[in-house]
């Protein structure tokens, strides 16, 4: 879509330290980290917001957020369980909605945060 920072950036128009890359989706850096990971999950093609996602997105909702466990994995901050089977480490993963929900780029993104805590605060 025109005028769409996100979709730039899937066109390669501008840069973005991409982290993952298929059919579907895209992972890249946020330009801007609120936490030492902050990743950013988006689709290829362009939807502004979850609030216009219906049912034919479903599939694609689904990826983005199965996509958050294994880039934690990649960036060193998976759930982990210790030999007496606590968990340890893990992230937070989050969708902005709209202008009350935070949200300031119109193209759906999943934001995934981690290696720090507390999260209060997180945009
Ligand atoms: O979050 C939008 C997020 O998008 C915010 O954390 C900054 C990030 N952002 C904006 N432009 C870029 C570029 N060019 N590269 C990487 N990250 C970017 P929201 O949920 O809409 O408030």
């Amino acid at each position: 879509m025109d005028n769409c920072i996100f979709c730039k950036i899937v066109a390669k128009q501008i840069p973005a330290s991409v982290v993952y890359e298929d059919d579907e989706l895209l992972a890249f850096k946020d330009i801007n980290p609120a936490a030492p990971v902050h990743l950013l999950v988006i689709p290829k093609q362009h939807v502004a917001t979850l609030s216009d996602c219906t049912g034919e997105h479903a599939t694609v909702l689904g990826k983005m957020l199965a996509l958050a466990p294994k880039l934690a994995e990649e960036h060193g901050v998976a759930v982990k369980v210790d030999g007496n089977g606590a968990r340890t480490g893990g992230f937070k993963t989050l969708i902005n909605s709209g202008p009350d929900g935070g949200q300031e780029v119109y193209h759906l993104h999943l934001h995934m945060y981690g290696g720090k805590r507390p999260w209060r605060g997180l945009g």
